[in-house]
């Protein structure tokens, strides 16, 4: 559907917004609106347009397993589910969900679904073993028969070239520089071999994961605690590294590709929607994000992080910045909950306010549910840096997921989560921002890090002795809210 249509639809549906996105039933007025529009699907309050792109989403070490295969050289991840006490449980990638023998199976599992679109990673020390240096031709075989099987299925690939799993070989990883450029380096080799069939590709994932929560937190491999001199040139190397692939991905491959990153901006949401508290919601979303999509989008370091960091300032050489603020083709954001603002009397005019103990969450401690995050992500990153088209990359939830005595999960709580962040993005749609997809995290129960097995994201369950997958009560609803293109 057009942006044309889509404001159409946002003009005639205004007045049905909060109805959908509390899930309730269109009314007459919205019908008629719908009646009015150009596309058949859009029939109704809770249509989506046709030929918005719902996917699901994986990452290469998460799901792959077969850690010494076919060449695949060693990851920092690897040694860290290796060491004792790092993940929970002992946890490890080692056969995850066995993906890397069983993609024709999951492939079935996405076609069951009826989704379109498949997000998934690829590991880097599978093209490059050692980061860099002579490419292995059988780890490229592998991510060629994966989406030569996706688009034999019918299903779009949305290739991400970086989702954590760093090879060891890179000498001081993200400390240093020459990572950028060997990303850079991998990131031109694979547009140029999978741009003929992959048309979009994302960069790096979650910037903030694999260079604070990793070099700064401890709690992500490599697990360091650096100083704040040395976290900020991290940080600084993995905009870096962005942005020299975007520039080598644009080189090498074929012209149509499409390429952004995919981001975990931290979220913000107006405590009430009044233009003081949106405009402060606005202000934390650009400042607090400044040394990742604030970099990117603007191409420069904002002078309050500058100020903010003094003396601990990332060192930058000339044309960085320019790198770093390449045009991007989309923005894709991982959205899973978010902070409220209000506008206050500080330095900043802002105030984030807490999570507090009886705050609603899903399984996972730091999963506060925040379904209106899905609407103000899309909103804020519109209003301040209007890229062209946006994804949301991964939306999802870890839940308790027991076993029924038939051997089904019912997830009834994930549905909820689901429904209510959906809810939000059909105000995102409705409202004509240029939303064009979204992907569900996650395809299948996976590794998740450093909590190891014990959180689990899948709308499939994974029986991790057998490898067998089967639907979860979610799974069943996400296809049917995709047969019909509607919120159900
Ligand atoms: C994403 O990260 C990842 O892309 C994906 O691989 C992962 O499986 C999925 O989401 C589910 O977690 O130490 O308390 O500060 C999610 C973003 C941001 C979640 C940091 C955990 C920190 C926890 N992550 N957050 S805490």
């Amino acid at each position: 559907m057009t942006g044309i249509n889509r404001r159409q639809l946002g003009m005639g549906l205004g007045a049905a917004a909060l109805g959908a996105a509390l899930g309730g039933r269109a009314s007459a007025q919205t019908n008629a609106a719908g009646a009015a529009g150009s596309s058949a699907a859009a029939t109704d309050a809770l249509s989506f347009p046709a030929g918005f792109e719902w996917g699901c989403a994986t990452a290469s070490y998460q799901i792959e397993g077969a850690v010494k295969e076919d060449g695949r050289g060693e990851t920092v991840w690897d040694v860290y589910a290796h060491t004792p006490g790092k993940t929970t449980d002992g946890g490890t990638g080692d056969v995850a969900c066995d993906s890397y023998h069983r993609y024709q199976e999951d492939i079935a599992l996405l076609k069951a679904l009826g989704v379109k679109n498949y997000r998934f990673s690829v590991a880097w020390s599978r093209i490059f073993p050692s980061g860099k240096g002579k490419p292995n031709q059988k780890g490229l075989d592998y991510y060629n028969r994966l989406i030569d099987g996706l688009l034999a299925a019918g299903i779009t690939p949305h290739m991400t070239l970086f989702h954590w799993d760093l090879p060891t070989g890179l000498q001081g990883g993200w400390q240093s520089r020459d990572t950028a450029y060997a990303f850079a380096d991998y990131a031109g080799f694979m547009a140029g071999k999978t741009s003929d069939r992959v048309k979009h590709i994302m960069t790096v994932n979650e910037l903030r994961c694999f260079t604070d929560l990793a070099y700064w937190n401890g709690n992500k491999a490599p697990a360091l605690r650096l100083p704040m001199d040395q976290v900020n040139q991290v940080r600084h190397h993995g905009v870096l590294a962005h942005g020299l692939g975007v520039q080598a991905i644009r080189a090498q491959a074929r012209a149509g590709t499409q390429v952004g990153l995919a981001d975990n901006a931290t979220i913000f949401v107006p405590a009430i929607e009044t233009a003081e508290h949106i405009e402060a919601t606005k202000k934390a979303m650009r400042e607090e994000n400044a040394m990742f999509l604030t970099a990117i989008m603007e191409g420069r370091y904002i002078d309050s992080y500058l100020a903010a960091q003094g003396k601990d300032a990332p060192k930058v050489q000339a044309g960085d910045m320019k790198a770093i603020g390449s045009a991007l083709d989309f923005v894709s954001l991982n959205v899973y909950t978010a902070n409220t603002v209000r506008a206050a009397d500080t330095a900043s005019g802002y105030e984030i306010l807490p999570h507090l103990a009886n705050s609603p969450r899903m399984a996972s401690p730091w999963l506060y549910m925040c379904p209106e995050a899905l609407y103000w992500s899309i909103r804020t990153v519109s209003e301040l840096w209007k890229p062209k088209k946006l994804y949301i990359s991964e939306n999802g939830c870890s839940a308790d997921d027991p076993v029924a005595k038939d051997g089904k999960v019912y997830d009834a709580d994930r549905v909820t989560y689901l429904r209510n962040y959906i809810g939000h993005l059909h105000r995102a749609v409705r409202e004509g921002f240029p939303i064009e997809g979204y992907f569900l995290w996650s395809l299948m129960d996976n590794f998740e890090w450093e909590d190891g097995y014990t959180k689990l994201f899948g709308i499939h369950h994974v029986d991790f002795k057998t490898q067998k997958r089967t639907p979860k009560l979610s799974a069943d609803w996400y296809r049917e809210l995709i047969r019909t293109n509607r919120m159900v």
